[in-house]
């Protein structure tokens, strides 16, 4: 998730090793930190829940406090870590959380009943950041990692308090991305530079946005048309959309949740994909549709 949690990252190598192209770049949202250093989510004073994971463990709190907070994560293992946050659905553990998030099989049919409220994906060595939102109860956070062991792969946090109606709202947005019924719906045009981009999960099933730079506006079926060669492992068709660039991404989301993240785009095209299938599915949201391409202007 995160497509198996991981199989995003290792599609995103294979197409790296495919092209030759530069390495795979890491979310928008790293090297930002909550004391002061620029980043817009950091200047607005939000709860930090603030995560170090080491080769010996995971320094964090055990209780934190309910409602929106900048999640601060310090990846100090060797490996990129992928990190997400759950509330599971009766019944399900987790152990079986962690096994759904490790494997590179379907997403479990429960999967559809957890409420994920993101989560992030980062390269060693990094900090990385998101505004995430925490209802009251326990949460089950699972880090996995590709390349490194993770001294404790998951974990839980209590998100305790009321959260009063409108805690968001404060949130400055300067676009809603919104993640519909197998459907984005970008704008044809984004203002260039730093910007606080709400992406909201208005559908029934998990899904999250990964962004690519593009040399060009693209058709939806131009897009299809390359992930199918892609996937295939054959050239990519004349016209088809080859996503090398990666610029940014979301862990996935449930059904009703948003997540905010910064986004600082240069001027230039660029494809947003969803990778993800169904819960017990097994085709990737972009061949239904999932895709978009738009420009951003200086
Ligand atoms: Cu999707």
């Amino acid at each position: 998730m995160v497509a198996s949690f991981g199989r995003l990252r290792m599609l995103l190598l294979v197409v790296a090793i495919t092209l030759l192209a530069a390495p795979v770049l890491s979310l928008s949202a790293q090297d930002a930190s909550p004391e002061a250093d620029g980043s817009l989510l950091g200047a607005l004073g939000l709860p930090v829940l603030e995560i170090t994971v080491t080769p010996d463990g995971v320094e964090r709190p055990t209780e934190i406090v309910a409602g929106p907070q900048l999640l601060v994560i310090h990846n100090q293992i060797e490996g990129p870590l992928t990190s997400t946050f759950a509330v599971l659905p009766d019944g399900i553990t987790d152990e079986q959380y962690l096994e759904a998030a490790s494997s590179e099989g379907p997403l479990p049919d429960w999967l559809g009943d957890a409420v994920i409220a993101g989560g992030l994906d980062q390269d060693p060595g990094t900090t990385a950041s998101a505004i995430i939102d925490l209802a009251p109860g326990t949460w089950s956070v699972v880090l996995t990692s590709d390349g490194a062991e993770v001294a404790e792969p998951v974990l839980q946090l209590t998100a305790a308090g009321e959260v009063p109606d409108g805690a968001t709202d404060s949130i400055p947005t300067d676009l809603v991305v919104n993640l519909g019924e197998y459907v984005f719906d970008f704008p044809d045009t984004v203002p260039a530079g730093p910007q606080i981009w709400q992406v909201t999960n208005s559908h029934t099933v998990p899904h999250h946005l990964i962004l690519f730079g593009a040399d060009r506006l693209y058709t939806a079926d131009e897009i299809t048309c390359g992930l199918a060669a892609l996937f295939m492992g054959t050239p990519p068709a004349e016209d088809g959309f080859v996503p090398a660039a990666f610029v940014l991404g979301t862990s996935l989301i449930s059904g009703g949740v948003s997540t905010w993240i910064e986004a600082d785009l240069e001027p230039g095209y660029y494809v947003a994909i969803c990778f993800l299938p169904d819960p017990g599915g097994e085709d990737p949201h972009a061949f239904m549709g999932m895709v978009d391409s738009f420009e951003v202007t200086a």
